[in-house]
């Protein structure tokens, strides 16, 4: 990777992974683009940063040809809960986005990331230990995107030899940008609230077992899978990766010894319950240690301490 272009870079990954990979490539090399206006600081202004709607083809390589990339890290998607309120819309930004950076892809002869979701699986999936290699038959809208592109990306692999790598991440914990619309931020939210009010009403019932992964090892992942020597790789869309998977009832309490006096009570979400219902509680990442090494950094303990200074920090600074 020497030059890249992220899409979606203003959203829950990108606006930490991208800063990242500037440090690493130089600022000038990693190109950003979103379809909102840039958050103030000094990641957007740190590098190039244009406008982009994914479904626009035309400005899409017009970029890429432009700084002549040679890697495509494509975040920009809607997530699980906002897709299965606008399904449609749903489809057309996360396929015909991805069928766009993938054709860019193709004639400009990038690598792409494609970030695939626990949310590729669905209820006939073994939820616990869920095998890299099994049934994905997803129920909502969203994974259905996600399984879609994860055959996509393969096909592109296979037939017109693009270097496409992804992973299957779990439900992502940052402190950087709230994520918008995923069935997962409850395990963000929690946070504020506990610095704030000592209290959070969560959406999703007290034992509703997720696969959870702190930002700075989501980032690691990425960055490592698409550094990796292609040869090592037998898979390549997508792999599961997890760091930890707890319920919100465990979250809690891990705060609680932290913060004593906090509490959590239940105001359950349907639409999210039934999604997060239908995702399995536990992957199995062997595939992606034995492939590329892969280490999670972060467990349950070591993610709340770090989300508590780092979220109270952030309300301090205002
Ligand atoms: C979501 N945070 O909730 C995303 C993620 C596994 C969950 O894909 O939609």
């Amino acid at each position: 990777m020497k030059k890249l272009l992220v899409t979606g870079a203003t959203g829950q990954i990108g606006a930490e992974l991208s800063p990242v990979l500037r440090s690493l490539y130089g600022a000038e090399n990693v190109i950003a683009a979103a379809n909102h206006p840039p958050p103030s600081g000094e990641f957007p202004a740190s590098g190039p940063f244009y406008r982009l709607d994914v479904r626009d083809a035309d400005s899409l390589e017009r970029i890429v040809a432009e700084h002549r990339c040679d890697t495509i890290i494509h975040l920009a998607a809607l997530l699980s809960a906002v897709a299965e309120d606008r399904p449609q819309e749903a489809w057309d930004i996360n396929m015909n986005g991805l069928l766009n950076v993938l054709e860019v892809a193709r004639k400009h002869r990038c690598a792409v990331f494609f970030p695939s979701s626990i949310g590729a699986f669905g209820p006939g999936t073994p939820a616990n230990d869920t095998p890299q290699d099994t049934l994905q038959r997803p129920t909502t809208i969203y994974g259905i995107t996600k399984v879609s592109g994860e055959l996509l990306c393969d096909y592109y692999y296979r037939h017109f030899g693009v270097d496409t790598r992804g992973l299957r991440y779990p439900g992502l914990i940052s402190s950087q940008v709230l994520p918008g619309g995923g069935s997962t931020d409850y395990a963000v939210e929690i946070f504020y609230a506990a610095l704030t009010r000592r209290h959070y009403d969560c959406f999703l019932s007290a034992e509703t077992q997720l696969d959870m992964m702190y930002m700075p090892d989501a980032i690691g992942a990425a960055i490592k899978l698409m550094t990796t020597d292609p040869s090592q790789l037998r898979h390549r869309n997508a792999f599961n990766v997890t760091a930890m998977s707890f319920t919100p009832a465990e979250l809690a309490a891990e705060i609680r010894k932290h913060i004593p006096e906090f509490t959590i009570a239940y105001a359950i979400d349907p639409v999210r319950q039934a999604i997060a219902s239908s995702w399995p509680r536990h992957m199995n990442d062997s595939a992606a240690r034995a492939e590329w090494d892969w280490r999670p950094r972060f467990d349950l303990a070591a993610m709340v301490q770090d989300m508590l200074e780092k979220i109270a920090a952030k309300l301090q600074n205002g």
